[in-house]
């Protein structure tokens, strides 16, 4: 199985990731990392720290001539706003020294981290909860787990997504995207569905809803607020079987919403029709069973190719939901823990809204989940033992 780490602070140093448990014989480049950690920083909506940051993977171990050994993999990426910010970030994340003379962050900011963190640790400053409850790791998981799309790939499998709505801008139901998305996938697979959303500014396949979107995010920005919204993961290629109805802990659709909900600001997950499946009757809502060329396939998706926590060989579709960000230009009721008196909070640099980025993070972590489910299923110390017993040739 797969396992990541990742270490490190928005403002400090570096973020620092340990992928292990990937099997030998993997190609990853550090070029196809970058290009998912670019994709990530797609987006209209995002804030200043967006023009600082070049995110750039120095890959230090587990890695020779371009493929996996076997051995645990190092990643680190580099914090640009540490160096680069006139914010004297050096001084306010320095590992040695007493932190006499830096200012402590003492206002916490209603939806985020921040009170709750302090009083778990037991902090006076809510610097250390801003920091490490940021957004930013999600750069290391996406580094960490391209090596997991890298091992998909090799075995057929594609992970893509795309926006369906921010704020009160985007589609209303799966019914109103769905043809246009299977049209996408059916030719060129989920590769070609996140292809498709990159060259939108907010990662939505329908051009209009695009320019509407963008429209929204200016005249909320505008007005002080920040915008959520919703994004849908599809994965292609994937057999049947994955998972389990067995055990609890093994279904693929609980260590998808997991997956799902471990992503910063994200408040619910879907599978397939999701939440209007219940408001539907059965003859609505369960796929046909059908036989074509003596394959089982369904007639449609509303399971979302999930049944019975099992993959059943059609694409899996995920949708996750996430809040808008709490930093607001707008201030919202708060009280200063330093004080303990009322006071309305105060604007820092942020994001209108990060959704197109939330959408490539869930992208990558369900990578990690079917790469996991592959190898429960499979297994392999190498990838050729994988591909072989996989069926690929
Ligand atoms: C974030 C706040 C902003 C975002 C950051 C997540 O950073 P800053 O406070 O430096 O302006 O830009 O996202 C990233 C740095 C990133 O790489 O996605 C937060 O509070 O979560």
């Amino acid at each position: 199985m797969i396992r990541y780490l990742t270490a490190g602070e928005s403002h400090g140093e570096a973020l620092i990731g340990i992928v292990e448990g990937v099997p030998a014989g993997v190609p990853v480049a550090a070029a196809d990392i970058n290009a998912h950690l670019a994709r990530r920083w797609l987006g209209f909506g995002r804030g200043g720290r967006a023009k600082i940051e070049q995110d750039r993977v120095h890959i230090y171990s587990g890695i020779r001539f371009g493929k996996t050994m076997g051995s645990p993999i190092a990643l680190r990426l580099d914090n640009a706003a540490y160096q680069k910010d006139r914010a004297g970030w050096p001084e306010t994340m320095a590992v040695e020294g007493t932190g006499e003379g830096i200012e402590k962050v003492t206002l916490p900011r209603p939806g985020h981290a921040d009170l709750v963190g302090v009083q778990k640790y037991g902090f006076d400053d809510i610097r250390p909860v801003i920091d490490r409850a940021s957004a930013r790791e999600t750069a290391m998981r996406v580094a960490c787990c391209s090596i997991a799309r890298q091992l998909l790939r090799e075995v057929g499998i594609e992970v893509g997504s795309h926006v369906v709505r921010i704020g009160g801008v985007g589609y209303d139901a799966p019914e109103d995207w769905r043809e246009r998305v299977e049209q996408l996938t059916r030719e060129g697979g989920a590769r070609a569905l996140y292809e498709a959303a990159d060259e939108s500014e907010v990662r939505m396949l329908d051009a209009d809803l695009s320019v509407c979107c963008i429209e929204h995010i200016k005249a909320t920005k505008k007005a002080g607020d920040s915008l959520g919204g919703v994004y849908e993961v599809i994965a292609t290629g994937v057999p049947p079987g994955l998972g389990s109805y067995v055990h609890w802990d093994r279904k693929l659709d609980g260590q998808l919403g997991q997956a799902i909900l471990s992503i910063q600001g994200q408040k619910a997950v879907e599978i397939g029709d999701g939440f209007a499946g219940g408001t539907r009757p059965g003859s609505q809502v369960h796929d046909p069973i059908m036989q074509e060329g003596g394959q089982y396939r369904r007639a449609s998706n509303h399971a979302g190719g999930i049944e019975g926590g099992m993959t059943n060989g059609m694409p899996v579709v995920v949708r996750g939901t996430m809040k808008p960000i709490p930093t607001l230009i707008r201030p919202l009721g708060s009280v200063d823990i330093a004080t303990g008196e009322a006071q309305p909070t105060r604007y820092e640099r942020s994001d209108v809204t990060s959704v197109p980025a939330a959408s490539t993070v869930a992208e990558a972590t369900v990578a990690l989940v079917l790469a996991n489910a592959v190898l429960s299923t499979f297994g392999g110390d190498s990838l050729d033992e994988l591909r072989e017993r996989f069926g690929v040739s």
